[in-house]
């Protein structure tokens, strides 16, 4: 490793993957239902009774703890660093002076740490279940923080119950009374941010990231695309010019302008797997894929026609499986957070736009 840089250091979705955190299952369940979890997780749902909770199912847990570590030893195998969070009781009660609550998990690092070069930033995150979900990560932010990285937190955000709506085609499910978003909001292409405005960002974290970050980058709002969740399995940025969207949601009409003279691979369908389980996301999480460089991506082994379409266009493709990552809401890049990649900092989009 190069001394010289910070050990965390990552511009891009693409560039060779040097060091990443691998999320974990343990203790991993649904928390007490809230506004919160109604509105963004339960939104099909009238009654909030009638929304589950407690720990997944044994199942769910084993084979998910097996994949996750299949996940790590195959990133050690390709010479990654592999890190992992410290487990915590996501039963544990919590409080704040407006509501009580219970955690969630681990199984994504993605959306709760936000690596923007030398930087890393705890982002607010929507749910109140996961509030303290970044206690998991302190250990290593504290031996990040010692190794040279900047290292921020968001404004502790307040989540009364009135920051909470049933989501209405492109009305969602949070306001802007305060900074909210989860880091999977977010993709990065380098100055260029794109930032999903959705269920789990609004405009106002958008101003706090722009306004932290200052003039070396601009934050580019994805609007009207999709209200469901996070970026990354909305606009998949690939490798310099190659972006992947899912054809149902994302057209020429709304994909980002900044993209518009990428390739855009328009993705028609998804393989659909069955699962017995309630699953929280949709057949488009198969689109989330990690990229360990431009040449090569973990993708999930069943989309054979997103691997033909990545082939094709000179990436190599490692097969791998979450078999519970749809009841989990979460695939390869939500299980994974780069802290560092070889490469520095670039313009990879038109500016004028
Ligand atoms: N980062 C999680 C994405 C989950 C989903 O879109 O279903």
């Amino acid at each position: 490793m190069n001394r010289a840089r910070p050990v965390v250091h990552s511009h891009n979705e693409w560039d060779p993957l040097e060091e990443v955190i691998v999320g974990i299952v343990d203790n991993a369940r649904l928390p007490r239902p809230d506004p919160g979890f109604h509105a963004l997780e339960f939104a099909d749902l009238q009654d909030a009774r009638d929304i589950p909770s407690g720990p997944f199912s044994t199942r769910v847990l084993e084979e998910t703890a097996e994949d996750l570590d299949a996940l790590a030893d195959a990133l050690t195998g390709l010479g990654v660093v592999v890190r992992r969070p410290e487990p915590m009781d996501h039963a544990r009660v919590f409080a704040s002076p407006d509501w009580e609550s219970d955690g969630f998990f681990n199984y994504c690092p993605r959306d709760t740490l936000l690596v923007l070069g030398d930087t890393i930033i705890e982002t607010p995150m929507v749910l109140r279940a996961r509030q303290h979900e970044n206690l998991a990560y302190r250990t290593l932010l504290r031996e990040y923080f010692d190794a040279g990285a900047r290292w921020l937190s968001a404004p502790k955000p307040r989540l009364l119950d009135g920051v909470y709506r049933m989501p209405q085609g492109f009305d969602l499910a949070i306001d802007e009374s305060e900074p909210l978003f989860d880091a999977a909001n977010v993709a990065r292409c380098g100055r260029d941010l794109f930032y999903l405005v959705s269920d789990s960002g609004n405009r106002t974290g958008a101003r706090w990231l722009a306004s932290t970050m200052g003039p070396e980058y601009r934050v580019h709002l994805c609007e009207r695309l999709r209200n469901t969740i996070h970026i990354d399995t909305t606009v998949v940025l690939v490798k310099p010019g190659l972006v992947l969207v899912p054809a149902p949601y994302v057209t020429p009409d709304n994909l980002p302008a900044q993209l518009r003279s990428w390739d855009v691979v328009y993705v028609e369908d998804m393989v659909d797997v069955p699962s017995t389980e309630r699953q929280a996301s949709s057949k488009w999480l198969g689109l989330n894929l990690l990229m360990v460089n431009p040449t090569l991506a973990i993708v999930d082994r069943h989309q054979e026609g997103l691997r033909r379409e990545l082939e094709r266009r000179g990436v190599d493709t490692l097969p791998l499986e979450l078999r519970h990552g749809r009841v989990l809401g979460g695939g390869f890049h939500c299980v994974t957070l780069d802290v560092r990649r070889r490469g520095t900092l670039e313009s990879y989009c038109d500016s004028s736009v």
